[in-house]
Parts: structure tokens; C-alpha cells; sequence
């Protein structure tokens, strides 16, 4: 008999599990009133006496097997062996795998809420455009390179359609409709005719920022932007204005933090300078304004812009533009959990 359930053990030990047919096939083999195990226990009755207590005893400790083996698969398994169409109530959650934001759409989120906070609106506009919201009412010459096909997507020529090249297009837009004071900014896609790069991209993402209204300095544009670095990189971050040139805004201001890599030590991204760029700033021309209404004797503004991708890779360690629009995502789940 003990010959018998060494025989009946390995053949536990081999049965393989794998759907809940075979569960069910393993139960009435083994663990039901008919299965082998019971009818090994009814036939303890005629072992002598010498030998019944140790096959009793090896009898039980085939049982506990098999029932423990019964027991894990059936959780293991994780399905139904309730035949009814009711729920049933445990059955092992499914994790439905949650997406992740682009981090595009993370930064873009927190630079909006820290210049909402200030009491800048928001405001948006087309991406198609006409050469007057894009170029000629921000002072732009006639002959400005920015007008070439080489740099500006133009979709007709006389009359010019093209793909804007900046936010700027919907600053127009609002000081045409609204009067001073004006305190908004315009996150948005812009174009570029550029060859694709790590550096470059024919689309990008930028915000821009105006302020207009009376008595508006250099002062508050320095104060707004100061707080929004203090505010988006952490109060030990340092900023600075390096002197530059656009067509609309007179003086005008290219704008850099200590470099987020290196913490201003020096490495490759800063190009040992310790400071990268994040964007551009400046008074408003007084042409701007007067080819948009607004009296430069009366009201005075600031605007500035900045390039979203440009922050992202900073604080990020992005190194490639091109990651942004691939939709790799061995790319972008790594952003999950983060908003
Ligand atoms: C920049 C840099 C500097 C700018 C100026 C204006 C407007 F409409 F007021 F003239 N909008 N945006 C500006 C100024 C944009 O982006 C790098």
C-alpha cells in the first residue's frame, strides 16, 4: 500500500495545471468523495495492525498535498471555477495601465499656472496666418530675413498665407480687440523651415507673455521674470539679461539661468559659460503699438518668449528635439506618475 501512494504522490506531483478544465479534471481524480485518496482511506480498515497507523499517517500527508496543490492553482489560475454567470467577487483585479502626460504638456502646464497666479490670462489663436499678424504690425522691415521661404512655411504668396513663426501673431490679435491694460500669454505650436535635427525642429511649442498698460518699466519685466525663474527651477536658481535685438521690442533682452546641469560650474550644455538661454524679452516698440492703436504717449508694455522644448530638455536632460514628436514610448512612459 505505501508502494501505492509513493505511486499516487508522483503522479500529483506531475499533473500540470494549466486551465481550470484541468483543475477540475485533478479534484475528481484526487480530492472528490470517488477520487483515489478517499478510496485509499476506506480500504485502511483492512491493513494489519502493525502497519495502519504509518500508512494513516502517509495517507493524511498525501491528502494535505494534493489539497494544498488543489489551493494554489486555483488562486494562481485567477479564474472562475463557480459555474453561474453572477460576478464573481474574487476573481483577481485587472490593472488597467494608466498613460502618461507628454512632457511637453507637464512644463507647458506649470509655466501657465505660475503666470496665472501673477494675473496674466491665457489666450490662443490660429496657426494659419497672414503677413500682417505675423510680420508687418510687429515691425517687422520688409526686407527682414525672417520673411524668406527659407525660414517661414508660406502657404500662398500675394496674398501671404503662411504657418505663424511665433505666438506673437495672437498678441496682435488681442491688443486689435481689446484695449489696454493687457496681461496675457499665448502658449502654442510654431513653424519654422528648418532641416530636422537634435537641435532643430520645423515645429515647436512657445509662450509668450504682454503686459500693457500705464507705467509699465523694464523693472516689471525684470520682476515677472525673475519670480517666474524663482518660481518654475527652485529660489536658488539664478537669472540675467544679456543685451540682444528683436524687431518689436526696443530695448530688447535675450534671457538665461544658471544652467541646470552643471548648476553654473561649466559643462557641455552651457558651453562652459555656467548660463543657458530659456528665451527673449523686451520693451514693446513704440511702432508696435501704434500699428496696433495703442498710444506709446499713454501706455507702455513688456512681452517676452519663451521656447517650451528649450525648458523641457533642461529640466529633463532631454538631449534630442526629435524624442518630442516621435511617440516613443519607451520615451514617454517615462514621464508617467508626473504631472
Ligand atoms: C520674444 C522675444 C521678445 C514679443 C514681442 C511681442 C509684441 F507683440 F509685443 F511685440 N510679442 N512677443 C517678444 C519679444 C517675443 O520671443 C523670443
Amino acid at each position: 500500500m505505501l508502494e501505492k501512494i509513493k505511486e499516487i504522490k508522483a503522479a500529483i506531483d506531475a499533473f500540470v495545471i494549466d486551465s481550470p478544465a484541468k483543475l477540475e479534471e485533478f479534484r475528481i481524480s484526487y480530492l472528490a468523495k470517488k477520487g483515489v485518496i478517499t478510496d485509499l482511506m476506506t480500504g485502511l480498515k483492512d491493513v494489519v495492525q502493525e502497519e495502519r497507523k504509518s500508512i494513516g499517517l502517509a495517507l493524511n500527508d498525501l491528502k494535505t498535498k494534493a489539497w494544498e496543490k488543489f489551493e494554489q492553482q486555483q488562486s494562481g489560475l485567477g479564474e472562475s471555477t463557480v459555474e453561474t454567470d453572477a460576478p464573481d467577487m474574487n476573481l483577481p483585479v485587472q490593472v488597467f495601465p494608466l498613460g502618461s502626460r507628454h512632457p511637453l504638456s507637464i512644463v507647458r502646464q506649470e509655466i501657465i499656472e505660475i503666470f496665472e497666479q501673477m494675473g496674466f490670462a491665457m489666450s490662443d489663436g490660429p496657426e494659419i496666418e497672414d503677413d500682417w499678424h505675423n510680420f508687418s504690425a510687429l515691425n517687422f522691415p520688409q526686407n527682414h530675413p525672417a520673411r524668406d521661404m527659407q525660414d517661414t512655411f508660406f502657404i500662398s504668396k500675394n496674398p501671404d498665407v503662411l504657418l505663424r513663426t511665433h505666438t506673437s501673431t495672437v498678441q496682435v490679435r488681442l491688443m486689435e480687440k481689446q484695449k489696454p491694460p493687457i496681461r496675457a500669454i499665448m502658449p502654442g505650436r510654431v513653424y519654422r523651415n528648418e532641416a530636422i535635427s537634435a537641435r532643430a525642429h520645423c515645429l515647436f511649442h512657445q509662450i509668450e507673455g504682454l503686459y500693457i498698460d500705464r507705467n509699465v518699466g523694464f523693472k516689471d519685466l525684470k520682476q515677472t521674470l525673475y519670480h517666474f525663474v524663482k518660481e518654475m527651477f527652485g529660489k536658488d536658481q539664478k537669472i540675467r539679461f544679456r543685451p540682444s535685438f528683436f524687431p518689436f521690442t526696443e530695448p530688447s533682452a535675450e534671457i538665461d539661468i544658471s544652467c541646470l546641469i552643471c548648476n553654473g560650474a561649466g559643462c557641455n550644455i552651457c558651453k562652459h559659460t555656467g548660463w543657458v538661454e530659456i528665451g527673449g524679452s523686451g520693451m514693446v516698440d513704440p511702432n508696435v503699438l501704434t500699428a496696433n492703436n495703442i498710444d506709446p504717449e499713454e501706455f507702455t508694455g513688456f512681452a517676452f518668449g519663451m521656447g517650451i522644448e528649450r525648458i523641457t530638455m533642461l529640466r529633463y536632460g532631454i538631449k534630442d528635439l526629435r524624442l518630442f514628436t516621435e511617440n516613443d514610448v519607451r520615451f514617454v512612459s517615462q514621464f508617467s506618475g508626473l504631472s
